[in-house]
């Protein structure tokens, strides 16, 4: 069956104000380009003539510059979900110019199998070949194109042609059974493939063919420094321990990390250390220092949603494909982030956190309380399940001004039954096994920057008795001295006593 092709305008022409849409990809990776930035171009036409244009839009995670970035700043998104991190669309979601909601990566798919944000119009899809019968082989991200395409009224495909057709083979494409039929996802170890290279789609739905030869974007990683590495190597030293005391199996288990640059150095950390032995990661995303591991041997299979990869890393791996063929599965986000197979495979979950509180509990998403960042993302899904689940941050952020080791987190996103291990460059609190406040001497002790500790046990002597002893009216107490003042240290406690 031959395909209509047409351009990015005159698909964006076809999509109307209020649509429902689905983007793939997972990350920057995998997310359509050119479609959603002549959407964008659309959008700002439509204002400019003074008519409404905003679309929703559902995600695998977050996107790139092309999608969020130009839809965002043509104030084009009315809804959104899950996971973003664009400072255009930060911006509009803290204004609530766009109606952001943020949830599991792993619940959206079965949502909209039940149709619970509504039908989907339309799905975009970044391809890297199209079969005549409608089967597709997809980019560097999954996330939720299986569903999308399924749901969708009708089907865009953006064939890129950076993207080689020798990707063929690395995805692995699998939807579980619903509620209530559902059975269990056959994945025993994170190299196990259950499903099909391709996306079979209903060749009736693809209302075009668009094709694009752009870059995912994907800047660098800040470069390693002082607090970074030693994160990193902290988490290290840890997990060496734990494996010489034997909590942990001889064989070791495998690894999720999170995103960002302190998941970073965590991950270069283990390629020194070379007591641990060479580890599968089970994750939703790889990064650069993955594939640096993998080339080095320390990893030796990734199970993943996306590679969120730099440009000049992703061109490296494109290049070198037959190397990673048997090292990579990229699987559907309700596959990398089930919460069934997490569990069952035993994976250490490590993510960072924006700030942590002496109780254990962790705020990943909300700076200072109030203003989204990016959302849980998959944190979630895999602290929450994980057989081990560790949170690294620097002890202080901006200067010192921000004490990241607080009296009580100002949103909580994952609660102190669900963490294990709090990391910073200071040290180790294994909150295991303690109770609250056993878990706020270890970790002032271990974890929060010099500066801070006097501060937090003064807060700690404050509180009136109880199990966990806040004391309500101060909980918050550094939170409302940045705010007051810009500066935590100036938190007084004597306003409360
Ligand atoms: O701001 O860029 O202005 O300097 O937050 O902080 O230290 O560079 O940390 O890049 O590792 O990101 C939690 C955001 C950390 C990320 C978060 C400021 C700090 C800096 C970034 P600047 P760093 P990272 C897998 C799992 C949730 C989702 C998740 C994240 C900026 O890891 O989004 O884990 N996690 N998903 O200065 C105010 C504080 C702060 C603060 C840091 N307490 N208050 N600002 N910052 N702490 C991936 C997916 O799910 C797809």
């Amino acid at each position: 069956m031959a395909f209509p092709i047409l351009s990015a305008q005159e698909a964006a022409e076809l999509i109307k104000n209020g649509d429902n849409i689905g983007l793939s990809g997972f990350t920057a990776s995998g997310s359509p380009k050119v479609i959603t930035e002549a959407l964008a171009a659309k959008a700002v036409k439509e204002h400019e003539a003074g008519r409404p244009f905003k679309v929703s839009v559902f995600t695998g995670a977050s996107t790139n510059n092309h999608a969020d970035g130009a839809l965002a700043r043509a104030n084009a998104i009315a809804r959104r979900t899950p996971y973003q991190n664009t400072p255009d669309l930060r911006l509009r979601i803290n204004s609530h110019d766009c109606h952001y909601f943020d949830l599991h990566l792993s619940e959206l798919a079965q949502k909209f199998r039940y149709n619970t944000y509504g039908e989907l119009d339309w799905a975009i899809l970044e391809v890297a070949k199209v079969f005549e019968n409608g089967e597709v082989v997809l980019g560097t991200g999954v996330g939720n194109v299986p569903t999308y395409a399924a749901k969708a009224k009708k089907i865009f495909l953006e064939l890129n042609t950076k993207l080689p057709e020798g990707l063929y083979g690395l995805h692995d494409i699998y939807m579980p059974l619903d509620p209530p039929h559902r059975r269990e996802i056959p994945i025993y170890t994170p190299s196990d493939r259950i499903g099909h290279p391709t996306v079979k789609i209903d060749p009736s739905k693809i209302a075009g063919i668009i094709h694009s030869d752009a870059y995912d974007g994907i800047k660098g990683f800040t470069a390693l420094d002082d607090t970074t590495l030693q994160i990193g190597a902290n988490v290290c030293n840890f997990l060496i321990g734990e494996v010489r005391a034997q909590r942990i199996p001889q064989e070791f288990l495998p690894i999720q990390s999170g995103v960002g640059n302190v998941a970073n150095a965590v991950l270069f950390g283990l390629g020194d250390a070379k007591e641990l032995p060479p580890f599968a990661m089970y994750t939703e995303v790889i990064q650069d220092a993955v594939i640096d591991l993998m080339r080095m041997g320390r990893c030796k299979f990734g199970s993943t949603c996306s590679l969120t990869l730099s440009d000049a890393k992703e061109a490296e791996v494109l290049d070198d494909l037959d190397f990673f063929r048997d090292k990579i599965v990229i699987r559907p986000a309700e596959i990398s982030n089930s919460p069934e197979v997490i569990r069952r495979l035993g994976v250490i979950a490590m993510n960072t956190a924006l700030e942590a509180d002496i109780f254990g509990n962790i705020n990943s998403t909300h700076v200072v309380g109030t203003r989204m960042m990016n959302g849980i993302g998959g944190s979630g899904d895999f602290t929450r399940n994980g057989y081990l689940s560790i949170f690294s941050c620097p002890s202080i952020t901006k200067g010192g001004l921000i004490s990241n080791i607080v009296p009580m987190c100002s949103h909580i996103d994952h609660t102190e039954h669900s963490v294990d291990v709090i990391i910073t460059e200071q040290g180790v609190a294994d909150i295991r096994g303690l109770d609250p406040v056993q878990r706020a001497e270890r970790i002032i002790d271990n974890c929060a920057h010099p500066m801070y500790k006097e501060l937090l046990r003064d807060y700690l002597k404050l509180g009136k008795g109880g199990q966990t002893p806040h004391h309500l009216a101060a909980s918050l107490g550094f939170h409302t001295a940045f705010q007051n003042t810009g500066d935590m240290r100036l938190t007084d406690w004597s306003q409360y006593a």
